[in-house]
């Protein structure tokens, strides 16, 4: 069967087949061998692990070859339009098995691995993740890449070849402690350099400014250094299409000439270090969630990637022989926040500095290119950039801002007469005991579209940071939910349920996510209920051995695994998570018979280096740990448990294992996130606040399929405008107190009482996140949900309707009202190209 459907294929999709192409479990097999002996210049007896994972992998990357070469051919030199998606970050996560499902070449690789003596298990978990981003954004990108590719729309992924992503974390003695991603070390067989493909990029320096013979003002920019980005390309894989679009990352390197001056000047150590400073601009990703660092290093990477990407462009679309004046019809560009924004500078730049365009016209053109992302509301990760550092890096950017917003300011003149509040506000400058730049303005003036990430974000951004924008220009504003793919986080991550779930209703939901729905039919069946309980108890058993494997510790996989994995921020409120766990452990000690619902509660994140308040919530979680999975009192019945290093790997192995999903941020902080659909699409339920997508997640689900609790965003801003008093609270709730108390004794800490002082001070006295005041309902809701879990039939009921009811957050969905709404792009289905007849 393997081999029939692998002819079908061969027929369908390629014209020759030979070597490099052939998709039978021979021609793989050969294929494997092939490149073990020629690539990597080794055979089976001193073969390393790594050795056949690249011997695989070049394989399967050889068979997406032709569909990528096809894809970009017919980009290029078609009329269609395409998108090109600006980040700063991309965590794509690994490749091997996402290309295996997306080229349907799964089931004859598994067998042709098996035939050489492995498994493919075995291979795909050697591979090392590239973890080029920090969490949801950077996730997003690479979830809305595999969409676009999938939709067969024609997209090019810009970013940064981060020689370290973020780093790896490790738990010592239950604090955070970093290691850096070294991911390259064992080489990328997925990337290609095309080190043709490379632009100079100026930085610093001064403008000379003066009258040329046409009495022309002309603005020079005379650099203070220069340096070059290099494209490396990996191929993005659509679902079961022909299409394979380029994700293009740049790494920076010294120019050719950089060198020679120095050399011939006897420096020879002043130009090594030269490029050493070169080579830093694409070292290293800044691992600060949600928190930006204003640091001078983090702009030139910002402004590094975004000119090498708009380089790019203009060099595609001036190739296929149009005007510069359309590039808008060629190339739509999204900004993904605000991190690529200063590409709507650039943009004006290279029309009016390189190309010599009007500034009427050539702000026509930036205007009608950019449209931009917002994906936070959390005052402290609003970009804006010290107006000084601004112009010792990008002076003629400061210029051209400078002018963008004088223009810019006469409108708004015109439109709120005499306002001075609302002109400081749209203002793209700051005026505090320093200036600074507005990196949201600047989007919002530069993009003709401004989004939010759900529809309760884009509501509060249209009702707080961008209130004004919205009065300005509320044709702009729109929402598109976040969506996840299908492919990685369900297909990929939870073969078994997608095997269930196709045995009822067939594969095409793999594509169409809302045809789902189907299983509700199956939802009161107690057939249906009990193989998905068991499938559940599979992945649970699976992680169980895992977390043994990595701790060395032993959970029970029948108890209710109650899953918190994401970054570690106080807004997303993990410590309240872990004062439900020290309340239950209290009931435990007061009667240690007590009929409880045995749990166990998994963490996993990474909190960013320099957050003491979040590396204090990690350790405060491990030492909680320590004592009450240690306490014979508690019998096994409670577990906590952290699971070090959350990155895309370890997320594929833990959501299929989930019971309960915990989404506690403070209403109104969590702009959307992704989590939270993953781990309901795989069949948990959620606890959590109406907060981002939890509010529209909860309406497809059904409410009494959710469990809601806390206060709602408006209750938030009231509670706080009335003065809130945490300490009342804690006064007034005589288990709050308990626990605050122990946490203050150092029960938790050896008698320590100093280690937490700083958590609960900020919870008593300051409490932003209302951690104290959301304690109860949150505690009564996790009282309820041990009830729903003691019936058995009615819990996989209220599963399966969660996975049923999923369907709208594909992130195919997202990209098609993308597509359709904003960008205005369509599929374009790839014809595919016969290599060998190509010259
Ligand atoms: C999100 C960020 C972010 N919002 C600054 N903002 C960064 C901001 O390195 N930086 O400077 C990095 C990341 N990340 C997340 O985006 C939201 O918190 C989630 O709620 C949302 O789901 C996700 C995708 O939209």
């Amino acid at each position: 069967k393997i081999e029939e459907a692998a002819a079908e294929q061969v027929k369908n999709n390629i014209l020759v087949e030979d070597a490099r192409t052939g998709l039978s479990v021979d021609a793989l097999k050969r294929a494997i061998s092939n490149n073990l002996f020629y690539v990597q210049g080794k055979y089976p007896e001193i073969a390393t692990r790594n050795d056949y994972f690249m011997a695989i992998s070049y394989a399967v990357r050889d068979r997406m070859l032709q569909r990528w070469t096809s894809s970009v051919r017919q980009y290029i030199s078609g009329k269609n339009k395409i998108v090109s998606y600006l980040s700063a970050e991309y965590l794509l996560g690994p490749h091997l098995a996402n290309n295996l499902i997306n080229l349907d070449i799964y089931s004859q690789m598994e067998q042709a691995v098996k035939e050489l003596g492995f498994s493919l298990d075995w291979l795909i978990d050697k591979e090392v993740e590239p973890g080029l981003g920090n969490g949801g954004l950077g996730r997003l990108a690479a979830c809305y890449m595999d969409s676009l590719a999938s939709l067969e729309v024609p997209a090019i992924g810009y970013g940064i070849r981060y020689q370290f992503g973020i780093f790896e974390q490790a738990i010592s003695d239950g604090w955070q402690v970093e290691d850096t991603d070294n991911w390259l070390r064992r080489g990328n067989p997925w990337e290609i350099a095309r080190r043709e493909i490379s632009y100079d990029v100026k930085l610093g320096g001064h403008v000379q400014r003066y009258i040329d013979e046409k009495g022309k003002l002309i603005n020079n920019w005379i650099p203070g250094w220069v340096v070059k980005g290099v494209a490396y390309d990996t191929p993005i894989l659509g679902y079961k299409v022909n299409t394979a679009n380029t994700l293009r990352l740049w790494k920076s390197e010294a120019p050719r000439t950089f060198d020679f001056q120095s050399f011939n000047a006897g420096e020879y150590s002043n130009a090594v270090n030269q490029k050493i400073i070169c080579e830093n601009i694409s070292k290293v990703l800044y691992p600060n969630d949600e928190q930006i660092e204003g640091k001078k290093l983090r702009l030139q990477q910002q402004y590094f990637f975004v000119s090498c990407s708009l380089q790019d462009m203009i060099n595609i679309h001036l190739r296929s022989g149009d005007k510069i004046e359309n590039f808008y019809e060629k190339f739509v560009v999204q900004l993904n926040d605000t991190h690529p924004s200063i590409g709507i500078a650039e943009m004006m730049r290279l029309l009016l500095d390189v190309h010599r365009m009007e500034w009427d016209d050539a702000w026509k053109v930036t205007t009608k290119t950019f449209a931009y992302t917002n994906h936070t509301l959390l005052p402290e990760a609003l970009e804006t950039w010290d107006l000084e550092l601004f112009a010792s890096v990008l002076p003629r950017h400061l210029d051209i801002i400078y002018e963008i917003n004088k223009r810019f300011l006469v409108d708004v003149t015109l439109k709120f007469f005499g306002n001075h509040q609302k002109i400081d506000s749209l203002s793209l400058i700051g005026e505090g005991r320093r200036k600074y730049i507005k990196m949201a303005n600047l989007a919002s003036v530069g993009s003709f579209a401004i989004n939010g990430v759900a529809s309760l974000h884009t509501e509060l951004l249209k009702k707080t940071v961008l209130k004004d924008w919205y009065e300005f220009s509320p044709e702009k504003f729109s929402n598109k939910t976040n969506g996840v793919t299908p492919r990685r986080w369900m297909v990929l991550s939870n073969p078994q349920l997608t095997k269930l779930i196709t045995s009822k209703i067939g594969d095409t939901w793999i594509k169409h996510l809302e045809e789902l729905k189907g299983l509700e039919k199956y939802a009161e069946d107690p057939e249906f209920q009990q193989a998905w309980m068991e499938v559940k108890l599979e992945q649970k058993k699976k992680l169980t051995r895992k977390i043994h494997g990595t701790l060395g510790m032993i959970v029970n996989p029948e108890s209710l695994f109650d899953i918190q994995v994401k970054r570690i921020h106080e807004y997303k409120r993990q410590h309240l998570n872990v004062l439900h766990i020290i309340t239950l452990y209290n009931r435990i000690k007061r009667n240690p018979d007590i009929d409880i619902v045995p749990r166990t509660f998994i963490f996993a994140g990474k909190s960013a280096p320099g957050y003491r308040k979040a590396k204090l919530i990690i350790k405060l979680i491990n030492a909680v740990g320590k004592v009450v999975n240690n306490d014979p009192d508690v019998k096994d019945r409670l577990k906590v448990v952290f699971y070090p290093n959350y990155n895309v790997t370890n997320a594929q192995k833990i959501y299929p294992a989930a019971d309960l999903s915990e989404q506690i941020s403070t209403a109104g902080k969590e702009a959307s996130g992704t989590g939270n659909m993953k781990l309901s699409l795989n069949g948990a339920l959620t606890v959590g606040t109406l907060d981002g997508a939890n509010v529209e997640i909860r309406e497809c689900v059904g409410e009494e399929n959710f469990f809601l609790f806390g206060l709602t965003a408006d209750e938030v801003e009231k509670t706080k405008s009335e003065g809130y008093r945490p300490w009342e609270y804690y006064k007034n709730n005589k288990y709050l107190r308990e626990v605050i108390d122990q946490i203050n004794d150092g029960y938790f800490s050896q008698l320590d009482q100093l280690i937490f002082k700083e958590l609960t001070d900020s919870l008593l006295y300051d409490d932003q996140f209302m951690v104290l005041a959301d304690y109860q309902s949150y505690v009564e809701i996790q009282d309820k949900i041990d009830e729903a879990f003691r019936d058995k039939s009615n819990w996989a009921r209220m599963s399966i309707l969660n996975t049923a009811r999923m369907g709208k957050f594909s992130s195919d969905r997202s990209i098609r009202e993308y597509c359709n709404e904003i960008w205005k792009v369509e599929s374009v289905p790839v014809e595919l190209i016969d290599p060998s007849k190509t010259s």
